[in-house]
Formats: C-alpha cells, sequence, structure tokens
C-alpha cells in the first residue's frame, strides 16, 4: 500500500533503523532542536560538525543533551561541508543536512567532480507534501536546486521523482507536467515539453509511471476541475508527481501552500550518492523533522 502521509513516513523511517546523518554546520539552535528531535523518534544518530565549543555552548543554553552524538571540529562553513562529504565518502554517514552554512558553499562541495557526491545523475530536489484536502501525497519538483530546466532536464527530474515515488511505495505514480493551461501554445515553451514528455511516457520512455501534460494545477489534484474544463485526463485528480516548469514557480506554489494552506512538507536532494536534507531558514521544526525522515527512507537499503 502507498504510504499516504507523514506519519507513515515515521514509521517507515523507524522500522528501518536509526540512520547516521552528517550535519554540516550543526551550530544553530533550531538546527540541534531538529536533530535532537528525529534522534528521539529513533529515525537518525546524528555526528555534528563545526565549532564544537559552540555546539556545546548552544545546545546547553536550550537544555538539549547532546552527549550521545559525535562531534567533529570544523573552522568554517566551508570546512563543515568538507568535511561531512568526506564522512559520506569513507562510508560513516547516510544522510548529509545541511545546518547553518551557505546552500550554494554546500551543493560546491557535493557537486565537485573529484570529492563530491555526484553518481552521474542529475541532483534536483523533491518536495513530499501531505494536504488535508488530498488524499494522496504530492511529490513536487523541482523547486530547490534546478533553475530552469531544458527538456533533458525534466526527464531526469521525473526519473528522480519516480525513484522516490517507489520509496513511498507507489507502484504505478501519475505524474502531471504542471503548466498554466491544458493546450500546447507555441509562446509558453512549458507546455511543448510537456506535450513532448507525455509523448515520452507513453511510449514508455520515461519508466514505469502514467504522464500527462500540459495540464493545469487544478486538473492535477481535482477530477471535478477536469469534468468542468471538459478535459479527460488518466490523471485528472490524481497526481502523485507534479512536475512544475521552473524553480521560482515550484518554490513560490510549495511556499504558498505551507503559509497559507493546511499541509505538511519535507523536503529533500536526490540523486546524488546520498539525500541531502536542504532545508530554508524559515522552515518549522516540523519541515526539518519531516525532511530529515524523508531522507532516512530514501536512503539505500542498508545506508
Ligand atoms: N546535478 C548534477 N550536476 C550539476 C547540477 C545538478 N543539478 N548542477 C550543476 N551541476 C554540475 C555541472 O554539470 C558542472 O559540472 C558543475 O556542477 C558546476 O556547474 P555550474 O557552474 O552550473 O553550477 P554552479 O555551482 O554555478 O551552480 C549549481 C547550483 C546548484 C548552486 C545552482 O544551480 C543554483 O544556485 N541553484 C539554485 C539553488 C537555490 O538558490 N535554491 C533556492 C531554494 S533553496
Amino acid at each position: 500500500m502507498p504510504i499516504t502521509s507523514f506519519q507513515g513516513i515515521f514509521s517507515k523511517a523507524k522500522q528501518m533503523g536509526r540512520k547516521r546523518l552528517a550535519v554540516a554546520g550543526a551550530d544553530g539552535e533550531e538546527i540541534l532542536e531538529a536533530v535532537r528531535n528525529a534522534y528521539e523518534e529513533g529515525v537518525i544518530q546524528p555526528i555534528l560538525i563545526g565549532n564544537k565549543s559552540r555546539i556545546q555552548l548552544l545546545a546547553s543554553r536550550r537544555r538539549i543533551d547532546i552527549s550521545p552524538f559525535e562531534l567533529v571540529e570544523a573552522k568554517d562553513p566551508l570546512n563543515s561541508c568538507q568535511k561531512a562529504v568526506e564522512l559520506v565518502q569513507g562510508g560513516r554517514a547516510d544522510i548529509l543536512m545541511k545546518g547553518g552554512v551557505g546552500t550554494a558553499v554546500l551543493l560546491k562541495v557535493v557537486l565537485d567532480k573529484e570529492s563530491g557526491l555526484r553518481k552521474g545523475k542529475l541532483l534536483s530536489h523533491v518536495v513530499v507534501m501531505e494536504a488535508k484536502a488530498y488524499p494522496k501525497l504530492m511529490i513536487v519538483t523541482d523547486g530547490g536546486m534546478n533553475i530552469s530546466p531544458d527538456l533533458q532536464t525534466k526527464v531526469e527530474l521525473i526519473k528522480n521523482a519516480l525513484w522516490v515515488a517507489h520509496k513511498l511505495e507507489i507502484k504505478l505514480p501519475k505524474v502531471a507536467l504542471l503548466a498554466a493551461v491544458e493546450t500546447v501554445n507555441p509562446d509558453m515553451q512549458e507546455t511543448i515539453d510537456a506535450a513532448i514528455l507525455a509523448k515520452m511516457a507513453q511510449r514508455g520512455q520515461l519508466g514505469n509511471l502514467i504522464a500527462d501534460g500540459p495540464v493545469a494545477f487544478d486538473l492535477a489534484i481535482s477530477s471535478q476541475a477536469a469534468e468542468i474544463k471538459g478535459v479527460e485526463s488518466p490523471i485528472a485528480g490524481e497526481a502523485d508527481i507534479l512536475l512544475v516548469p521552473d524553480i521560482a514557480t515550484g518554490n513560490i506554489m510549495v511556499k504558498a501552500l505551507i503559509w497559507l494552506g493546511e499541509v505538511e512538507v519535507g523536503g529533500i536532494v536526490v540523486g546524488a550518492k546520498i539525500p541531502i536534507v536542504l532545508l530554508s531558514r524559515s522552515d518549522t521544526a516540523k519541515i526539518k523533522l519531516n525532511s530529515i525522515a524523508l531522507g532516512a527512507i530514501i536512503c539505500e537499503e542498508g545506508g
């Protein structure tokens, strides 16, 4: 049965046993709290990288017991990222998490051709969303890493999202190729890309999934909207994966739902040797915790 909630994600993460989480730049109170919460949930075993004495000071200020956690000294944010990546390379960490280091600093270390964590695939950001008004989890990509994906990049984005869908035990995911309309408009590149991707999916070029587009967001999540619009689509009202045209669309859509709707969210970068928890400073403690749990279930079996 597919997982349909973050409660289900946590249950699976706990069943899989603790994963080793390397936190690059762990000297932040919010980060320590999120890591402690995930540890208490039985999901991870943290390795905290950064300025040791500052980490200890912040932890005692927030009354967070970090005595069961390993601490690794690093002289600055870049060094924290390098040490975190080294731990992964040495087989000592299963998940990487961005703490108080810049996103670009971490991603550049991760993308380094010689010492980074690439495995010949595209790295992409996926957000998993649980909304009260929708019975399935939604996998949204890419509102966090790939800025303006071309057709080939979109193919890779779908393949990465498909892998996440399988980890969520969705056997035959339905993919909505999002645009503003349901017809191909030569002035809207995303509608052309969507039509090509839909044909590629139909021919089995994208793997085991059902995809359709261009479709607007309402059609993807509401069969009633499809009926009103008079559009027949095999994914209408049942989308599992939502491919957005670019980073701005995805980022705005997810943030609008977080801040105005009732959604549970977790986000992660996939496609590297290990999952990367990449959080925004404004993310709530719950989003941080959800993202760590998501990272834990995305890990390859055996870490
Ligand atoms: N997957 C795999 N390899 C990649 C990827 C990717 N997604 N992106 C770049 N590479 C490789 C390139 O092939 C190249 O070999 C090397 O990495 C450097 O490529 P550049 O010069 O294009 O990459 P950078 O370092 O300038 O930029 C990569 C970023 C991921 C930093 C950039 O794309 C970016 O800033 N993305 C947006 C991140 C962001 O601001 N998110 C906001 C919400 S959190």
